[in-house]
């Protein structure tokens, strides 16, 4: 009996012993494999948080890429939007250029016709004319002309054919003039003979001083523009035939 319990007893220590032999070794391999797979599994944590980063910035990426892409088109679009601004405040620089210039032109056109209707109003620069009396005078001294070109002459240098008005005005003249010599006066009766006006005025003399028996429309009829003939050593009124040549006295208000 003894034998037998002492065999049992063995046995159940032979078991025991077996299971705490079992489970150390079972605890060192586990211990053993934790060891050597700690490392492995901090690697594939690591590479598991890689892999989540990566995805993590490829996703920002994408994210990136799309905003980007939308901003390009947003200033693509304004780009466009820009030129076509750009292109039309152009087209309007150009037509307010073109009316610039228009205007422009046309100012200067307008300046130049003041400026030639300005000089138009001045005395054509030409012979000084001298005070007699209370008018000015400019006797030409030495061409003779006709009656039709001692009008324009007097024109030309501003001023017109004498006009006498008064017998003061003839005698401060007369005291002027070349013995000899005839000059061509203001007075005609080209329009209706016998009918003497001034081309002046177009109206009637004011003052006429001819010579005995003048006018007499002499020369076969043929006398119609007025002189101070110089005759009997006296300078009076004449019928002269216009187209003979006479010195002439323009008059003008001012020199
Ligand atoms: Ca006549
Ligand atoms: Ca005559």
């Amino acid at each position: 009996m003894n034998t037998l319990f002492v065999f049992f007893l063995a046995s159940v220590l032979v078991v025991y012993g077996s299971e705490d032999e079992s489970k150390q070794q079972e605890t060192s391999c586990v211990n053993y494999c934790s060891n050597i797979m700690k490392p492995v599994l901090n690697v594939t944590r690591n590479l598991q948080n890689q892999v989540n980063d990566f995805k993590h910035q490829t996703k920002c990426l994408s994210q990136f890429e799309s905003t980007n892409k939308m901003m390009e088109e947003k200033f693509a679009s304004q780009d466009k939007k820009i030129d076509q601004k750009l292109g039309d405040l152009s087209n309007a620089t150009e037509e307010i250029m073109e009316q610039i210039k228009l205007q422009g032109k046309q100012v200067k056109e307008q300046l130049e016709h003041l400026q030639k209707a300005e000089e138009l109003k001045k005395p054509i620069p030409g012979p000084a004319y001298q005070r007699i009396g209370s008018k000015y005078y400019y006797i030409e001294e030495s061409e003779e002309v006709n009656w039709f070109v001692a009008v324009n002459k007097c024109f030309i240098i501003g001023g017109h054919l004498i006009s006498i008005e008064n017998q003061d005005e003839f005698n401060a003249i007369k005291g002027k003039l070349q013995a000899t010599k005839n000059y061509w006066i203001d007075i005609n009766d080209l329009a209706k003979e016998g009918e003497f006006i001034s081309v002046v005025t177009r109206q009637k003399p004011k003052f006429l001083n001819w010579h005995i028996n003048e006018p007499n429309n002499g020369a076969s009829f043929n006398e119609h523009c007025g002189e101070l003939w110089f005759h009997n050593e006296n300078h009076l009124m004449n019928d002269g035939i216009c187209e003979k040549k006479n010195l002439f006295i323009c008059e003008r208000t001012e020199n």
